[in-house]
């Protein structure tokens, strides 16, 4: 009996036709989910949280990525620290996922107590040669950007996110992030592999047909539909963004909020991301069904309501931070066929709950959006299933940034030896 002889996921991915989609069985081999995470969740900067998880000393945030776990811990001196989440005598998982304070880290199963520094404080039965300085917690690298947490369980984590900090850092500044507080944060675990989740994040194609509560805060012309397919009317209209979005940019610039693009998405960079402030439409204040600010109280010590939208985008997580309130979301893959979304609504920590907003009025944009999203991610993953799927070509003008998303993966495949 002959064996079919699978092909590689090297050959898979370069065997795409230029400007088309990933063969379907990039989204559900096994052997290919345990690459994608050994390469793109334990050796690339991954984003995991955001500092009002941890807002408190004691506090503990666990979050796990494959069969990596990642204890995220606000220590007595207020710093933010990330530890492995495994016990360093014989292994056993340290906390469970999810959010719970506490004095010290202690292990379940035989009680070693560990310091919120990581430091083994106490053991029972070690024996007087013990040498407990050597059975710290396992650090995991961290650098926190604006209020993003990021990790990179790597050895020898990526350098280029100096780059990504480098920006974002004055660009978040003025929302003082780190200064806020979670009013709301849901979890999704939608049907459809990672890259599905996030090939959908990075097109805006459908959002015309599938995000009406989102669309209402875009102008139509935005979502990067080029002229060439437009009529006369629709000219004059990307036009008149165009010059809203230019007027708008050079008024920010002026009191210092920073607006260009910027786009570090090449397979040569290991820390992929795009960020760039865009007008909203209408009363241009925020992404709520009616444009206006959801929060009374905006972030920081801002007093404009109508700075736009800032974005941001890594290979796992994607925001939008306006004046009154920011909207992150991050992804982990669970299996070929299903990833985590979770989505986090921050608000000034002073702002009070049926006073200055209201929790409803300020996610139901995004929570519409999700939804929206997941299914669409459905059933995009259920037909590349198909054995009948054949990748079609991407739109050169309203999908270039998924044939980026797919480069880079490439790229950084590559970069890997596959
Ligand atoms: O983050 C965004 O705005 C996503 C949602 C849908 C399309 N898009 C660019
Ligand atoms: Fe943690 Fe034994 S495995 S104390
Ligand atoms: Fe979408």
């Amino acid at each position: 009996m002959s064996e079919v002889q699978l092909k590689t996921l090297g050959e898979l991915v370069e065997s795409r036709e230029p400007g088309c989609g990933l063969p379907g069985e990039v989204f559900i081999r096994p052997d290919i989910f345990e690459t994608d995470v050994d390469i793109f969740f334990y050796k690339h900067w991954i984003m995991v949280g955001v500092t009002a998880d941890v807002p408190e000393a004691g506090d503990i945030s666990v979050v796990d990525v494959g069969r990596a776990s990642v204890i995220i811990v606000r220590d007595d001196d207020e710093r933010i620290r990330a530890y492995r989440n495994v016990c360093r005598h014989r292994g056993a998982r340290l906390k469970e996922v999810g959010k719970s304070t506490v004095g010290m880290i202690v292990c379940p199963y035989h009680q070693w107590t560990y310091d919120l520094d990581g430091s083994l404080h106490h053991t029972k039965h070690m024996g007087k040669d013990f040498d407990a300085t050597c059975r710290n917690l396992r650090p995991v690298h961290l650098k926190v950007v604006g209020t993003h947490v990021f990790v990179c369980f790597a050895d020898e984590p990526p350098a280029d996110i100096a780059k990504l900090e480098e920006t974002m850092a004055p660009r978040f500044a003025p929302y003082d992030l780190q200064n806020t507080k979670i009013a709301f944060e849901s979890e999704i675990v939608e049907n459809g592999n990672w890259k599905l989740v996030m090939e959908n994040n990075r097109e805006c194609y459908h959002c015309e047909a599938g995000h009406p509560e989102l669309t209402l805060s875009f102008l139509p012309e935005s979502t990067g539909a080029s002229a060439d397919d437009m009529d006369e009317a629709g000219r004059q209209a990307l036009d008149a963004y165009n010059k809203l979005n230019a007027d708008s940019q050079e008024n920010w610039e002026r009191e210092g909020y920073i607006c260009s693009a910027v786009e570090e998405l090449s397979g040569d960079v290991a820390t992929h991301f795009r960020t760039q402030r865009l007008v909203i439409a209408t009363h241009g204040e925020s992404q709520t069904m009616d444009t206006k600010v959801a929060c009374k109280k905006l972030l920081g010590n801002l007093t404009r309501r109508d700075l736009g939208d800032t974005h941001m985008w890594s290979h796992n997580s994607w925001c939008h931070v306006m004046s009154d309130h920011a909207m992150i979301t991050y992804i982990v893959p669970l299996t070929p066929e299903t990833t985590l979304v979770r989505t986090k609504w921050l608000v000034h920590p002073d702002a009070v709950e049926g006073v200055d907003y209201d929790v409803q009025k300020l996610t139901e944009v995004w929570v519409a959006t999700n939804a929206q999203d997941a299914s669409l991610v459905a059933i995009n993953h259920r037909g590349a299933q198909d054995p009948g799927y054949i990748p079609g070509p991407y739109s050169p003008t309203t999908e270039t940034y998924v044939v980026q998303w797919v480069d880079w993966y490439a790229g950084r495949l590559k970069a890997h030896g596959i």
